[in-house]
Parts: C-alpha cells; structure tokens; sequence
C-alpha cells in the first residue's frame, strides 16, 4: 500500500516537472537545442551510475547495521578489500574519462562561433541590447525590428550580437545556447530552427529595472516566401532607422511595443559596437569592421589622430 501510494506520488511529481520543460531548453526544436539536449541527458545518466548506487547502499548500509542488530555478521578484523578498492577508483575514472572525451567533442561541435553546416543558404541578423529591448537589424534585407525576430525554418541564422548598454545575454531556449552581447564588441551565435513556430526569446543575464519586458518572439517562419512577406511587411510598415532615430530608439523604454524600421542606414551596427571603441588601437578584433563614421560624426581615424598624440593607444 505504501509501495503503491509512493509510486503513484512519483509519476504525479515526474509528469509535473516534465509539464514545467515545456518551451524551454528540454523541447528543443533546432538542432543545436537538440544536440545540447542529448548531451545534458547522457551526462545526466553517466553521473547516475554512480549516485544511484551510492544513495542505494547508503540506505543499505544504515538498515543493514542498525543499533539493535547484534547478531549480524560483523567483521571487526577486516581491514581490506581489493573488489572495493577497485569499484571506488575505475568506475569514476571510467565515467569521468567517458565525459572528458563527450566534453572535448561537443564543446568544438556545439562552438557558437562555427557556422553550421546546411545546404541552405544562411541568413544574417546583427542583434543590438538596448535597456531595455531588442534591436535586430537584417543587413541583407535593409530592414530593422524591435523585440520581434523572423527567420525561415531549415534555414542557418548567423547571429552577430552586440550591445549598447550593460552586458545582456541572448537566448532564444528551444533552439541553442545563450551568448553575451557586450558593448564595444561583437559576439556571434549560429542557430537554426527544424520546425516553424513561435519560440520565446529572453535575456538571460539581468540588466535593470525594466529587464523583465526585454522580451521577444523569435518566429520561424515555413518557407522563406513567408519570411520574404514578413520583411515586405516591415517594409510597409516602418519608419527608417538612421544615426537620429537610432539615438531616439536607443532611449531608455521598458515593455517597449514590436516595432518594425522600413530601411537602416549602412554600417549602423559597426557604428554602435564602435562607438565605444575610441581608446582602442586599430581593429584587433576578428569580426570588428571600421565604420567610416561614428555615432557622434567623427571618423575613427579623427578620434584615433587625436588621441595618439597623448596616449600610447589602447592595445589589448
Ligand atoms: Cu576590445
């Protein structure tokens, strides 16, 4: 009776934390998220060969030598066991031998820099953090969204993230890993979707007051004709995002509203992630493209000829 109640406890408590998956990083629907899932789950299961035993035999142990039991076998002269002795040491090398070689391979597999490998064309967005909302800028495509990201499923995205205010943290769950967006540098991020739908998209790094509006859908769309009618649609719809109305957009705003930009001006991205790159040296970064011009009217070379006449040049 006991038994049975336990059991029925159990699966109530399983299907309830199994409820609380949905959407998150155990339903995955890209195949990075499928990839890290697997690898979260064989982890896991290597790890319990070890825990289950142990929690086993601690509860074992403490029935099985209870006070009171004085006629059980007792063996105060024992000293030492080979078969023990080789358990405790080669099943943990074992296990932790088996992860190093998973970590190795997936941690150069699942690298967020490495462009996946697909037949289909990938397609790029530079995300920018804001406080607090999220910019996506489509350079191929010339437009620009706010808190709203469409890309055509079965097809690669390359994410190139910046920020222009504190560190946040891109994360789009069901389809891969998060990854920081900083200001003053790029960070990238492949993911793609194998199924069209709606997946949630957060930062996963907080930033202030009004981080909990700093949300997003991220859409993927069935085919690419109808990512194609969705950036036709921004292009309806939208204002045009250049130097001034990115300052304007760049305002603080919390729970800011989906807004779509019709055109953005060349090299806004670089601008924003070189704004604040003034006391570098030139580009030392891979993936830092020099901008003519910056946010504030200034070529970097002005800012750079200025500068170097009292500074040694910020070399990093
Ligand atoms: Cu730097």
């Amino acid at each position: 009776m006991l038994i049975r109640n336990f059991a029925k406890a159990s699966c109530a408590m399983a299907a309830l934390m199994l409820a609380g998956c949905e959407g998150g990083v155990l339903d995955p629907k890209g195949q990075v998220g499928i990839d890290e899932k697997q690898l979260i789950v064989i982890a896991t299961l290597l790890m319990l060969i070890v825990v289950i035993p142990v929690i086993v035999m601690t509860l074992y142990f403490a029935w099985k030598y209870r006070d009171g039991r004085d006629h059980e076998i007792y063996a105060p002269k024992w000293a030492h066991s080979k078969t023990i002795e080789l358990v405790v040491w080669c099943v943990p090398i074992v296990i932790v031998g088996i992860l190093g070689v998973i970590t190795w391979h997936s941690t150069h597999k699942l690298d967020p820099y490495q462009p996946l490998e697909h037949e289909a064309e990938p397609i790029t967005v530079e995300v920018v953090s804001l406080n607090w909302k999220w910019l996506f800028i489509y350079p191929e495509q010339g437009i620009a969204s706010v808190n709203e990201l469409a890309f055509p499923a079965n097809v690669p995205v390359n994410f190139k993230i910046s920020s222009d205010t504190a560190m946040n943290s891109f994360f789009i769950p069901q389809l891969g890993s998060q990854i920081y967006s900083m200001a003053g540098m790029t960070t990238k991020l492949h993911l793609i979707a194998n199924e069209p739908g709606t997946y949630k998209g957060i930062s996963a790094n907080y930033s202030g007051a009004g981080f909990t509006g700093m949300k997003f859908n991220a859409i993927a769309t069935p085919t690419r004709d109808d990512f194609n009618a969705w950036v036709a649609k921004v292009k309806r719809e939208g204002a045009a995002l250049g130097p001034e109305s990115y300052r304007e957009l760049a305002k603080e705003s919390s729970n800011n509203p989906v807004s779509y930009y019709a055109s953005v001006s060349d090299g806004l991205f670089e601008q924003i992630v070189m704004q604040y790159m003034h006391h570098h040296q030139m580009p030392a970064h891979e993936g830092m493209a020099m901008p003519a011009v910056t946010l504030h009217g200034q070529s970097h070379e002005q800012v750079h000829a200025s500068e170097s006449s009292n500074t040694t040049g910020g070399e990093h």
